[in-house]
């Protein structure tokens, strides 16, 4: 049993010897980034494990959705979710466009499609959905309102690495699809980022935004930035991939675990993938409904410190209650969200994880609720 303090998750890491021989030729070639042939590389086995034709290497994912968003040359209004990480809102507002909340679904979090029609307006340009926890969003009927309304329609995919539905990437959805390669997502490149997209033609535009909006040597096309993963960071996903269908199964395992000791206890909510869906067990959210459960969610928080357990709150609070976006925006109007921002925690879920501290953790949990 562990004895040391669980966080809410654990990188995963290749082989130190794996890494180690993975960047032995950069010493050789002194090319360590402007996507050099790890680079490259990674781009090739990406698409072919996500499914996709393009795709689009970034320095972490709020990069690569601050880009995409450049370079689709939007403008106008953005409808989004309140229920998700900074990020999100924040690459909207930071690329001059304005967002507007819509709820979620209360089974699953991810955007509510009534909602979404019901705010499209004349301003509106684009969709940007989330797939919070990897639960894939209803794109049906996302693409159909963005199709009928001439949107964009572009995913926040951080959680949702390598997750089919029906056997359909949802890397496959929409126009884009940004992914997050952060540390401390199922698939690691240190930071990272990807955007999966359609149209052909946005792969330059891709490259040149990331890159000073360099076209050649001597010609500068846009007013881009810097966005651009390095060799070391490729390498590392070049290992991770490797492993990443053992560690997935490793994952599988533990929400199995939770969902058997959780799922039965009156007023604990914890979501199942739903059917069709190959899950990628990205996070275990746990929804604490005070009146049944008999203590909140705040209780269980403090009751899981104490024992060493360091669960968090995503996403509480509601990117509407920001301060930063203080007196914008009415988090009323997304009740929804409201509710479960309030009463969720994120478990401690990673790969190698303990089934006996999992036991532990829910030992902890169910006796909060006596
Ligand atoms: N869209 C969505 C929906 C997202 O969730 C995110 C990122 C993005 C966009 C943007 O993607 P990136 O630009 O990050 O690629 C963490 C991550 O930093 C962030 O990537 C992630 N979402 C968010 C949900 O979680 P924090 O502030 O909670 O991280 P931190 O430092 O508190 O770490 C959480 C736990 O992870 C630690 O308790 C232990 C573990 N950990 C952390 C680090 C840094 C590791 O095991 N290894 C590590 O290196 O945001």
């Amino acid at each position: 049993m562990n004895i040391d303090p669980i966080l809410v998750t654990r990188s995963s890491m290749p082989p130190f010897e794996e890494y180690v021989s993975e960047i032995a030729p950069l010493w050789e070639s002194r090319w360590l980034t402007n996507m050099g042939v790890k680079h490259q590389e990674l781009e090739r086995r990406l698409e072919e494990y996500l499914g996709v034709a393009d795709l689009a290497l970034f320095v972490n994912g709020h990069q690569a959705l601050e880009c995409v968003l450049e370079a689709m040359g939007l403008s106008g209004k953005v409808i989004t979710t309140p229920y998700s990480f900074a990020s999100t809102t924040h690459a909207i507002v930071r690329k001059g466009l304005t967002p507007v909340f819509a709820d979620i679904r209360p089974d699953d979090y991810t955007l509510d499609p009534a909602e979404v029609e019901r705010l499209v307006d004349g301003e509106t340009c684009a969709i940007l959905p989330v797939h919070v926890y990897g639960n894939p969003c209803d794109d049906d009927a996302l693409a159909d309102i963005a199709e009928r309304h001439g949107l964009r329609l572009i995913y926040d995919a951080a959680h949702a690495f390598g997750v089919r539905v029906n056997g359909r990437p949802v890397a496959s959805f929409g126009d884009a699809s940004m992914f997050s390669f952060h540390a401390t997502k199922v698939f690691n490149t240190i930071e990272g980022g990807a955007v999966c997209f359609k149209d052909p033609q946005l792969k330059t535009k891709l490259n040149r935004w990331k890159n000073f909006g360099i076209a050649d040597e001597e010609n500068v096309e846009f007013v881009g930035g810097n966005a651009k993963m390095n060799e070391f960071c490729a390498a590392m996903g070049l290992c991770n991939l490797r492993h990443l269908p053992g560690e997935i199964e490793k994952r599988r395992l533990v929400a199995q675990r939770y969902w058997e000791r959780l799922e039965a206890v009156d007023g604990i909510r914890v979501h199942r993938p739903a059917s069709g869906v190959s899950s990628n067990y990205a996070y275990l959210p746990a929804v604490f409904e005070e009146g049944r459960f008999g203590a909140t969610r705040d209780d269980v928080f403090a009751a899981l410190r104490r024992q060493g357990v360091f669960s968090r709150k995503y996403f509480y609070p509601l990117i509407s209650d920001f301060a930063c976006y203080q007196g914008r925006f009415d988090s009323d109007l997304t009740p929804h969200a409201q509710h479960v921002a309030a009463r969720v925690l994120t478990l401690p879920l990673y790969a190698d994880l303990a089934l006996e501290d999992v036991d532990r953790i829910c030992d902890v949990i169910v006796a909060c609720g006596r």
